[in-house]
């Protein structure tokens, strides 16, 4: 096979897409992917001042870079977990990725309001990812609010979204899946726009991109992501896609196209509003917010 676009030799084989591509066609190729779903979605536009959340990945680091070349006005966020020395790498590869490029960073770090992940799992006696989801969700919101980012795009992709749909259907969780779609807008004013624009690229799309560009970026694993579910729903996908590849994409792409608006329909208006938080202002369905009821458990 030769690179579909200029028949040279190619350098990255898309069975989903039966295509391969040279590494010249390739890098246009993904962003114009990524374009793709940032217009059809109408996640935002070149005017709008987008929060990338960067975790120090491959994924989000390979999306600041693309909505960067794209012409997107962008600014990074990372949020620091005090998870040890991968923490310390992921922070390193951020900073180091937006200082080559004069980008824009902020670094929000947990450990600073003695929050970080291992300590608050512990004292609590909540699951990592659990204390680690609240913390983060939190964190991405009150920055974006404290800094008049109206838009906060994460790094999210195909794999990803495949993996979460196939969890939400495993248990027909309709409220989630009312909820599953690749822009979220707002429902309190401290909240922001969250749009996903990686959602139709494939983990393994996304690496060989990073790959081409050169982008250096943390590869090894929160040492907390090991038994995950999520991980399991990824391998069983992954064997379905060997078999019939181009399975991932049609799952994704038809549930946000077809399914998605019913489950939606079914659920008006996403169920209540959130309210304020009474503590912290921040979006509540209860009187205290997640975080703040997180807070009273390690300092009643
Ligand atoms: S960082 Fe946090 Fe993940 Fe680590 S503790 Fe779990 S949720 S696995 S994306
Ligand atoms: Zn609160």
């Amino acid at each position: 096979m030769r690179c579909v676009r200029c028949r040279a030799r190619p350098e990255v084989y898309l069975r989903a897409h039966n295509a391969a591509f040279c590494r010249a066609c390739y890098i246009p190729w993904f962003q114009r992917q990524v374009e793709r779903t940032l217009t059809s979605g109408r996640m935002c536009t070149r005017d709008d001042q987008v929060l990338v959340a960067v975790s120090g990945g491959k994924d989000s680091l390979a999306l600041w870079d693309a909505l960067v070349t794209l012409g997107y006005r962008t600014s990074g966020l990372h949020v620091a977990q005090g998870i040890g020395g991968y923490s310390a790498t992921s922070r390193e590869k951020v900073e180091r990725f937006a200082r080559d490029r004069g980008l824009p960073l902020l670094v929000h770090d947990l450990a600073d309001e003695g929050l970080a992940i291992p300590e608050v799992a512990s004292t609590t006696r909540r699951a990592p990812c659990s204390a680690c989801g609240t913390l983060k969700r939190y964190a991405f919101d009150r920055v974006a609010h404290v800094h008049g980012f109206a838009i906060l795009a994460t790094g999210h992709n195909l794999d990803d979204e495949a993996a979460r749909l196939l969890g939400n259907l495993l248990r027909w969780q309709t409220t989630h899946l009312a909820r599953q779609r690749p822009v979220l807008d707002p429902r309190h004013p401290t909240q922001v726009r969250k749009i996903r624009p990686l959602v139709l690229v494939s983990e393994y799309e996304t690496a060989a991109y990073a790959f081409l560009r050169g982008i250096d970026y943390v590869v090894e694993e929160c040492p907390y992501a090991e038994g995950a579910t999520q991980l399991l729903y990824k391998e069983a996908l992954d064997r379905i896609e060997a078999g019939s590849p181009g399975t991932k994409l049609a799952f994704v792409r038809e549930f946000f196209r077809s399914a998605q608006p019913l489950f939606a329909a079914s659920e008006p208006a996403d169920g209540a509003p959130p309210r304020s938080c009474t503590r912290c202002g921040m979006p509540a369905f209860d009187e205290l917010c997640a975080h703040c009821r997180l807070l009273r458990v390690l300092a009643p």
